[in-house]
């Protein structure tokens, strides 16, 4: 749809960016936190451990002061679970408390809202011993946690995130480090599954004790949302295509919203023998917890084909093949990032225009950004113009999806500081704030500002109105 008159954001549209603990934190032992499985687990080979990251623990005032700077409405960051319950269940640790305290008053302190995801990729070290999600308990040491965020920041942060990419974590939980599959598992599939619908219980009481404790606030999920496209427009691709969107994308929000099962998801797991199990109760937790908004992840969309057989992929381990369902395919049309991430800022409208048409549901971007090769001058500046064509494209791109007749109320890109990658290192930065360090000398880590920080300024200032790159 093409329009003449495109309006202005919304007022008191959220703009902000985002980080997650273990990835900008650092002081992953320090202060009584106890170790998460990012922690513990294999650091893939080349890049830094997790033990300062962009040292954000110690560096928060700065942060947030360079954040107020940039204008920031909102700033979306995630709680460590381990760094507030050591173990993950038991004892308290004041001083993890303390720091969300010092963290959350900061942000107000120059207006800028919270907003807190309450788990990312950090599971507890010794939760993952009792066998982490697999466990049925976790859905209670997850509520348990939940009621200990509310009860403690709960008078001043008025929006919450549940869990971040969990389809993400469910498709590949084992490269980012999650998700522990207990040893002899015969049917991995169906433990993969057991493993998601106890999150999805976890979720679904932890959005109605949000509710009951805090009437005021609101909250949401955070999947990772983007449109799977058919290869072709041959109807099999076609077909294939759903198949892919079900189980990536529908799968979480169906649940999230409606608290039911995808139809095509629930036939797939019967296929295979991998149904989960539900508790006597279940069903009812999973009616019971209404988001009052959607968050969502999106930095590209994906392609993906026909899969003409059981048998075809039977080696394949990419999750973006699954025999009998659909292939991963590659876009013709589109150009990727330095990491060979496809961009696609016309993907993002078609992803928000396709959330809202099937949730009706307020959504803020809670991730999108482009990741790089950031290069730090002698004179203490950083050129990004990449970034900014990024950013800005997918601004318009949201802009004319508000036009198409969606309600947005953020966006907040990934990262507001460079941190450490998921699985990329130091060196795949996405900040407006460049933090001085490299893969495996940590320097000076001290702050500088990128060309995109003074462009998303501008973009705040304008409420999205002046998009132009003030550096060409
Ligand atoms: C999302 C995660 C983030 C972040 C981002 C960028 O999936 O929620 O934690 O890491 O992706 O990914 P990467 O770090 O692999 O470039």
């Amino acid at each position: 749809m093409l329009h003449k008159n495109i309006t202005a954001f919304p007022e008191n549209f959220l703009w902000g960016a985002s980080t997650s603990a273990y990835q900008v934190e650092g002081a992953s032992l320090e202060d009584g936190k106890g170790p998460s499985c990012q922690d513990v687990k294999e650091i893939p080979k080349g890049t830094s451990d997790l033990r300062v990251c962009a040292d954000q623990y110690h560096r928060y005032k700065e942060d947030i002061a360079l954040m107020a700077e940039m204008g920031f409405k909102t700033y979306r960051f995630s709680v460590s679970w381990s760094r507030i319950l050591p173990d993950g269940t038991g004892a308290v640790n004041p001083k993890g408390i303390a720091y969300y305290n010092r963290l959350i008053d900061e942000c107000l302190k120059y207006g800028i809202e919270p907003l807190v995801t309450m788990f990312h990729f950090d599971m507890p070290a010794s939760l993952d011993r009792r066998g982490s999600w697999s466990n049925r308990e976790s859905v209670d040491w997850f509520v348990n946690f939940a009621k200990i965020l509310f009860e403690n920041y709960g008078d001043r942060v008025k929006y919450w995130l549940t869990i971040n990419e969990q389809n993400m974590l469910t498709l590949f939980g084992p490269t980012i480090g999650t998700l522990m599959i207990p040893e002899g598992t015969k049917n991995v599939l169906k433990e993969t599954y057991q493993q998601n619908h106890h999150m999805l219980v976890a979720q679904a009481k932890a959005m109605a004790l949000c509710h009951e404790m805090l009437p005021e606030a609101k909250i949401g999920p955070a999947p990772n949302i983007s449109l799977v496209y058919p290869a072709t427009c041959k109807p099999k691709d076609i077909l294939a295509a759903q198949n892919f969107n079900a189980l990536r994308n529908w799968l979480y929000l169906d649940m999230a919203v409606y608290g039911r099962y995808n139809d095509l998801v629930w036939a797939y797991l019967k296929e295979h023998d991998a149904l989960p199990q539900f508790a006597e109760e279940d069903e009812e937790i999973l009616k019971s917890g209404h988001p009052d908004f959607i968050g969502f992840n999106y930095y590209n969309s994906t392609t993906c084909q026909w899969s003409d057989s059981f048998e075809a992929l039977k080696d394949s381990s990419s999750p973006l093949d699954v025999a009998g369902m659909f292939e991963g395919a590659k876009n013709p049309y589109l150009p990727v990032t330095e990491f060979n991430w496809e961009i696609d800022p016309d993907g993002f409208r078609a992803t928000i225009r396709e959330v809202y048409s099937r949730y009706h549901l307020p959504m803020v971007i809670t991730e999108n950004g482009l990741g790089a090769y950031d290069k730090l001058t002698e004179d203490g500046k950083v050129h990004d113009p990449y970034r900014i064509d990024f950013l800005r494209r997918h601004i318009e791109q949201m802009r004319l999806a508000i036009e198409d007749g969606c309600d947005m109320m953020g966006y907040c890109p990934w990262s507001a500081v460079d941190l450490i990658s998921t699985h990329e290192g130091m060196v795949k930065r996405y900040g407006f704030i460049y933090v001085d360090r490299d893969e495996f000398n940590l320097k000076t880590l001290d702050r500088y500002r990128k060309d995109s920080f003074y462009w998303y300024k501008k973009v705040i200032a304008s409420n999205g109105k002046d998009l132009d790159n003030c550096f060409t």
